[in-house]
């Protein structure tokens, strides 16, 4: 018998185990977990143990990802998957770009290697991602005034980001949209960085909430990290006009608070890269310091090969090599160094100019097929609503969703009776829509929102 480990009949156990009396040979005393059996002329006690996981609850269904999951496992054919941000064709396919298939030829016929990466990256990546955020030879990136590490995409960015917050400005808040994306919570609540939230949509107006937004970041406590939708606001679609963003940029720097630019879907607004990094180059002309966590699942479709950076803009090199170094200290334990495969993709497709051109071929085509579906909803709704309600919003909104205003009975009755399944906000991702399935995305609008309450 191996002298680590007592066998008995087919029962093996550790001596740790036995040693806890778990274990008793020939009686079971009043002990409810033990339990007798007998093997052959030996009768043994195996304990029935409690789990050590007993404790654990269940965890509610994610509110976002979770849609998918109850997507998968609907029959009906008439179903539609409008929860997630993923794009689809019109076909409700989802797309891989061609211009990733050629870098990824590209990369198969060099050879490349699978060593690891550095803990802050691919160097070229993390060049050509500060690039296409600030634009080439702007002042930021020629002053090395930008500390940029590799992120596993945006949520591992802002967590990054997080982390570092709450170790060199603890007990500082981070001042969030209300509403915003589900997970911007979880993140801040995960990292121990306290929140709270700035109005930001009006209800009534189904529009910008400007006046609110703006006075609560002036009561916000001065240093206070304000977390900005870079552009295409997620779930609302709506963004602040170029005058407004001017004004939270007054305010901001007035507070002397800490932008924190969320870039999610930059080329996904209005289909130009330069455009969607508006908000965040005005930041830049002002000479303040900021973050920035950006994001390439939705632009360049790289939704699982978790690709993304956390840049945070400093007054001189200097600070911006020491937040670097931090950055990659805080990254080594959580998960060493990133993945090299969709940080390859975009440094290929970025520095190559005929690649670049077709990318932004693509994502216009992408952002242009959102807002004809925009379109052909609207249109729908209108001429199948006889109540004269005004359906307009969903045109001024932009970017991949549609913030319908249903509330959570309504977006039930979307799912249960009309197989829609979406977000129990009223969020709806129109890249998930096809032209041919908006006249029944209407009619299930609709009757949700005329027949429920
Ligand atoms: N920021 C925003 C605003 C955002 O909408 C997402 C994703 C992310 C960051 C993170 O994406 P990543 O793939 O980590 O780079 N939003 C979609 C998917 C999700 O919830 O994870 C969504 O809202 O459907």
């Amino acid at each position: 018998m191996a002298s680590s480990m007592l066998s008995l009949g087919s029962t093996s156990l550790l001596p740790r185990e036995i040693n806890k009396d778990k274990l008793k040979l020939g009686t079971s005393g009043s002990n409810p977990f033990l339990k007798a059996k007998s093997f052959s002329r030996v009768t043994m006690t195996v304990a029935v143990k409690p789990s050590r996981f007993e404790g654990i609850t269940m965890a509610p269904p994610d509110p976002i990802l979770g849609v998918s999951e109850a997507f998968k496992a609907d029959t009906n054919e008439m179903k539609l998957n409008l929860g997630v941000g993923a794009y689809r064709t019109e076909e409700l396919q989802p797309y891989v770009l061609n211009v990733v298939k050629k870098a990824e030829n590209l990369m198969l016929e060099r050879g490349d290697n699978k060593e690891y990466l550095p803990i802050e990256g691919l160097a070229a990546f993390n060049k050509a991602t500060a690039e296409l955020l600030f634009g080439a030879g702007h002042p930021v990136i020629k002053e090395q005034r930008v500390a940029t590490i590799q992120g596993l995409s945006g949520t591992g960015s802002l967590r990054l980001a997080a982390a570092l917050i709450e170790r060199y400005f603890p007990g500082a808040k981070v001042v969030i949209s209300s509403p915003t994306w589900g997970n911007h919570k979880n993140i801040f609540n995960d990292a121990k960085v306290p929140w709270s939230e700035y109005r930001y949509y009006d209800p009534k107006t189904i529009g910008l909430d400007f006046e609110g937004m703006i006075a609560d970041i002036k009561e916000a406590p001065e240093g206070s990290f304000i977390l900005l939708h870079g552009c295409a606001h997620n779930p609302t679609g709506i963004d602040p006009t170029p005058e407004q963003w001017v004004k939270i940029a007054d305010v901001i720097q007035e507070k002397n608070h800490i932008p924190f630019f969320d870039v999610a879907y930059q080329g996904f607004a209005s289909g130009s890269l330069d455009e969607d990094a508006a908000s965040v180059r005005l930041f830049a002309e002002r000479g303040m310091e900021f973050f920035v966590a950006q994001s390439y699942s939705k632009n360049l479709g790289l939704y699982a090969e978790r690709i993304g950076a956390i840049n945070v803009v400093c007054s001189s090199a200097d600070a911006a090599t020491r937040v670097k170094s931090q950055l990659k200290r805080i990254a080594r334990p959580m998960y060493s160094n990133p993945p090299v495969h969709g940080a390859r993709i975009v440094a290929n497709v970025v520095g190559d100019a005929t690649m670049f051109s077709e990318w932004k071929a693509e994502m216009e085509m992408m952002a242009g097929r959102i807002k004809t579906v925009r379109q052909e909803l609207y249109d729908s709704l209108v001429s199948k609503d006889k109540s004269g309600k005004d359906w307009s919003f969903i045109l001024k909104q932009i970017g991949m969703f549609s913030f319908t205003g249903l509330n959570k009975t309504q977006s039930d009755n979307m799912t249960n009776k009309w197989h829609v399944y979406m977000t129990k906000d009223g969020r709806i991702s129109l890249a998930g829509l096809s032209l041919a399935k908006c006249e029944y995305l209407a009619d299930a609008i609709i009757d949700s929102y005329h027949n429920v309450s």
